[in-house]
């Protein structure tokens, strides 16, 4: 089939079966105790959820139902022959777990076509919003206003049995991601460019189609936009974005409201805002020492970064503990297409200077870069200078993988989320209780 509600309405009840296979046979196995020391540091490590559209592996990185990032630039379909992948190719196997066809990856960039259009009123909602205001607060709101065609909403006000539930939330999640290219690009026409916006060019493709409405419609631009929005769609379901999407919509909040608290979650500075972050840092370095920097600069401004207190932003990671390889993806894009670029070259030189810095540190567990080191360089290249407008591309990106995995949720019947906290004095209590 090239109909993508059909392809997962046929894959769920085999799934269901499994999951209730697992909690039958394995349902009081023990997956990982947990430490004192993992509840008080950000439930670091603690395998507590069900995540099924990627898994991170430490050393290897990201996954996407079983296929790493190298594998998919070569399977997935492509937009032109030995190019880079369209993200529409990668929404069909994060929903179904397999790698789609030509044809039915343009079955999906179709079917987002149609739903791509935006209300007046959400025009308006981003038009009415403090010039001043960040891009990523304007994308929240916007996704927010765009709630009241909750399908979800509506059929559940009207009695859904559960067991349907998968299916308007499918049916908002593709509304919904069909969306995000016009409101990224209305944010950014809107902030940066005077508001003049940009009529849509029928022939192209989901994400391409965001870079031509931003105003960058030449090959160069259109094929990273491609591959910037395959790489940031999902990285596990523990991340601060994912894991608030999940949260929230396992109260059965309605894909909108799900995802517009994953998007006040990436918009902080250790998750998705890291990308604006990184360009900031690499500017104030251009700004003071200019373009030909020398690595004991480098360094010097890295201590620096270090001493005052703040993070060296685009290294480290929760989980990962390799360089990543959204990063390295990157790099190769990079080294196509700018090899020469004063900026690239910046950023390859602090990749031989930062992590052997942070080692020294002795405490930071991952040294190396993250994606969001790498991402503002292609942009910057191609004329997308404006930083604080980056982690909204993530952010569209995003939505591939949480929404994806919010669909499987309800298909799965998955409860809502309820750990369980504890005071200090508890934890004294419970520890004294095991001596
Ligand atoms: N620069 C300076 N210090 C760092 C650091 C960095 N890049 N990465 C980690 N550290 C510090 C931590 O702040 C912590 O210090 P503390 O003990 O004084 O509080 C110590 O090293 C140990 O931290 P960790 O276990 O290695 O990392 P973590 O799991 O607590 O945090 C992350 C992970 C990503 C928040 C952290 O590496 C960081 O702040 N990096 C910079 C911001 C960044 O690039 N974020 C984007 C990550 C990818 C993404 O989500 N988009």
């Amino acid at each position: 089939t090239t109909d993508l509600k059909a392809a997962v309405a046929a894959k769920i009840p085999e799934e269901q079966d499994r999951l209730k296979a697992i909690k039958k046979e394995h349902g009081g196995k023990v997956l990982g105790a947990v430490t004192v020391e993992q509840a008080i540091g950000g439930m670091r490590g603690i395998p507590s959820m069900l995540w099924e559209t990627s898994l991170l592996d430490p050393e290897e990185g990201i996954r996407f139902r079983g296929h790493s990032i190298p594998d998919l630039q070569e399977k997935l379909p492509k937009a032109k022959a030995g190019g880079e992948p369209i993200p529409e190719g990668l929404l069909w196997l994060l929903l179904t777990g397999e790698v789609p066809t030509q044809d039915q990856a343009k079955s999906v960039t179709e079917m987002l076509r149609e739903r791509s259009k935006l209300p007046d009123h959400v025009y308006k909602v981003l038009s009415d919003t403090h010039p001043d205001t960040h891009p990523m607060t304007q994308l929240c709101t916007a996704v927010l206003a765009l709630q009241v065609d909750s399908k979800f909403a509506k059929a559940y006000s009207q009695g859904i049995h559960k067991t349907k539930y998968w299916e308007p939330v499918f049916e908002d999640s593709m509304d919904l991601i069909a969306k995000l290219p016009t409101i990224a690009a209305t944010i950014y026409r809107n902030t940066y460019k005077g508001g003049k916006l940009i009529e849509d060019d029928a022939g192209l493709d989901w994400g391409a189609s965001l870079s031509h409405k931003m105003g960058y419609s030449d090959e160069g631009p259109l094929e990273m936009m491609r591959l910037y929005q395959t790489i940031h769609a999902d990285h596990e379901g523990g991340n601060v974005s994912a894991h608030a999407t999940h949260l929230v919509g396992s109260a059965l909040s309605d894909p909108y409201l799900c995802f517009a608290a994953g998007m006040t979650g990436l918009a902080g500075p250790l998750h998705g805002l890291a990308n604006q972050e990184v360009l900031r840092w690499l500017n104030n370095v251009r700004e003071q020492v200019g373009d030909d920097v020398t690595k004991e600069q480098l360094s010097e401004f890295v201590w620096a970064t270090l001493k005052s207190g703040k993070v060296v932003p685009g290294f480290g990671h929760a989980v990962l503990r390799k360089t990543d390889p959204r990063y390295t993806c990157q790099r190769g894009f990079a080294q196509r297409h700018m090899p020469d670029y004063p900026l690239f070259k910046l950023v390859s030189m602090l990749y031989e200077v930062v992590p052997d810095i942070l080692t020294q540190t002795g405490k930071v567990k991952n040294p190396y870069p993250n994606v969001d080191a790498h991402s503002g360089v292609l942009l910057q290249f191609y004329g997308m200078t404006e930083e604080n407008f980056y982690t909204v591309l993530f952010g569209v990106s995003r939505s591939l993988g949480v929404l994806s995995q919010g669909v499987w949720s309800r298909a799965l019947g998955l409860p809502i989320e309820r750990p369980k906290s504890l005071t200090m004095q508890a934890v004294l209590d419970r520890v004294a209780a095991q001596e």
